[in-house]
């Protein structure tokens, strides 16, 4: 029988080693992980990447160990070590191929030695997807730490049909074209029958640098490439609506005991401080989600509209991220600073403007946070979709809520619904927080109403149904070529 292989950076597990030497692999949530759920278990499928432990760590009897536990969970691993990633990692995937694409040009980093270790470590990824594939199997690449697998694959095995999903932008041709490894990196996506996108225009750039730099024949969303046809379509990523639905239902039910501290300290805000209106941000601590711009604008409101104070709060959770590359470092400073400077500026002794967490949480106190928020501010100066904004959509089972939105997110092309923000510009942020807070109940529904219709109906599952799905047209229609 046929199956389906999914290859990813890392693996969907958390995988943990005691000191004892005891290894436990845990299925992680994150929303990859439930989307491809079908794809991975139903199609009797395998799922190929690092397994979070760096060979310096693995001796032969935990190796073992941690092979049997991640196989229960139908996974295999890639083996990399420490220069692998601190080269191909942490170097050409997030000092180069991560600000590149996400149009930070002065941030990226073209280095000799990490390039060598990515096509390395791509090599590395292609011999374990090489040993597992079968002909007729589908293969399902993800993200930009694998760009060059597709064609490593389709050399050795070309009777696999390969799909390629970009979970980041696809950045404009003339930023990409400054890249020294811009042929390469076009020729590795190309091994690929499928390559998917989040939006139009992250399609439309690519097929614009295929044709520019490769000068190949693209005809509509077709390239012509040797005696192959790939097809290019973009497929908008969705989240697990039910999960988070019905995690927001379950949270009204909640007894006091069962709150979560956070909760409780929500609940006394909104006893005591009745009418302040909590404005919500969630990211991870990178440069492309615009938290300095966030902050700024914040502080621009506060001085452009004082009688909001003592009467808006801005809680942002800033889950810490890559804290070894400088920029990140750079940022966290830059970030702290910026809260410190606006709370000095405008707390009162029973107001504070900025409630700041510098920490990941669990799941239920972000739902904690979803549900108690008034307006969630969404300000990513760069963004490949953006989950959150959808996230918050799903939590608000009372339609309402209002969603402030970046226009530089993929989530934005979708979401029109949403009160749309150019990150940039500080005077319109600071219009649109007052324009959220004072929107009237009903056009909160109208619009919450329309978000939810939109987020519900392309959830994670169809859109990893749809992939698949295209990838096996694509498949036939080869067939049908060779056959006739
Ligand atoms: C990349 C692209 C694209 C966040 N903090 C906590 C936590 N989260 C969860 C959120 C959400 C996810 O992390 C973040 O997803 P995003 O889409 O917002 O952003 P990236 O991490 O940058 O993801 C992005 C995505 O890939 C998918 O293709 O949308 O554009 O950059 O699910 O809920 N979860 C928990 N605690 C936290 O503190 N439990």
């Amino acid at each position: 029988m046929n199956k389906t292989i999914i290859v990813s950076n890392r693996l969907p597990l958390q995988v943990q080693v005691n000191e004892s030497g005891k290894v436990t692999a845990k299925p992680s949530v994150g929303g990859l992980a439930t989307g491809m759920k079908s794809v991975h278990r139903d199609s009797n499928g395998i799922w190929i990447g690092w397994s979070g432990v760096k060979d310096e760590d693995l001796t032969l009897e935990i190796e073992t160990k941690v092979n049997q536990a991640i196989e229960k969970e139908q996974c295999i691993a890639v083996k990399l070590n420490e220069n692998d990633l601190d080269n191909y990692y942490y170097g050409f995937s997030n000092r180069t191929l991560w600000p590149l694409f996400h149009y930070f040009l002065e941030y990226t980093e073209f280095d000799k030695g990490y390039w060598e270790s990515y096509v390395e470590v791509n090599k590395k990824f292609a011999e374990v997807v090489i040993a597992q594939a079968e002909e007729g199997d589908t293969i399902w690449i993800h993200d930009y730490q694998l760009l060059l697998l597709p064609a490593m694959v389709k050399e050795k095995n070309p009777n696999v049909s390969i799909g390629f999903f970009l979970h980041i932008p696809f950045p404009s041709y003339e930023i990409f074209r400054t890249f020294p490894a811009r042929k390469e990196i076009l020729e590795g996506m190309l091994g690929a029958d499928l390559l998917g996108f989040h939006t139009y225009d992250y399609e439309r750039h690519f097929l614009s640098s295929v044709k520019r730099i490769l000068s190949l024949e693209v005809n509509f969303n077709e390239i012509s490439y040797g005696n192959r046809i790939i097809k290019v379509d973009s497929f908008p990523m969705g989240i697990d609506y039910d999960k988070f639905k019905n995690a927001a239902l379950q949270h009204q039910k909640q007894t006091e005991v069962e709150k979560s501290e956070i909760q409780k300290r929500l609940d006394q805000h909104l006893k005591e401080e009745a009418g302040v209106k909590m404005i919500l941000s969630i990211d991870r601590l990178d440069y492309t989600k615009g938290i300095p711009n966030r902050i700024r604008a914040f502080e621009f409101f506060l001085k452009k509209y004082p009688q909001f104070k003592e009467k808006i709060r801005l809680i942002m959770l800033a889950v810490p991220s890559r804290s070894e590359v400088p920029q990140y470092q750079l940022l966290k400073k830059e970030t702290d600073e910026l809260v410190g400077r606006v709370n000095g500026e405008f707390s009162t002794v029973s107001w504070t403007p900025i409630w700041y967490f510098y920490r990941t949480m669990p799941f239920e106190n972000l739902i904690d946070l979803y549900t108690s928020s008034d307006v969630a501010l969404i300000t990513p100066v760069r963004d490949g979709m953006n989950l959150v904004a959808k996230e918050y959509i799903a939590t608000r089972t009372k339609e309402d809520g209002v969603l402030v939105l970046s226009e530089m997110t993929g989530a934005s092309k979708e979401l029109d619904d949403a009160l749309l923000i150019n990150p940039y510009n500080f005077g319109e942020i600071a219009n649109t927080i007052k324009q959220a807070v004072e929107m009237p109940k009903e056009e909160q529904k109208r619009r919450m109403k329309a978000l939810q219709k939109r987020v519900s109906r392309y959830s994670v599952e169809k859109w990893a149904g749809e992939f698949i799905n295209s990838l096996k047209n694509v498949k036939q229609n080869l067939a049908d070529v060779i056959d006739a």
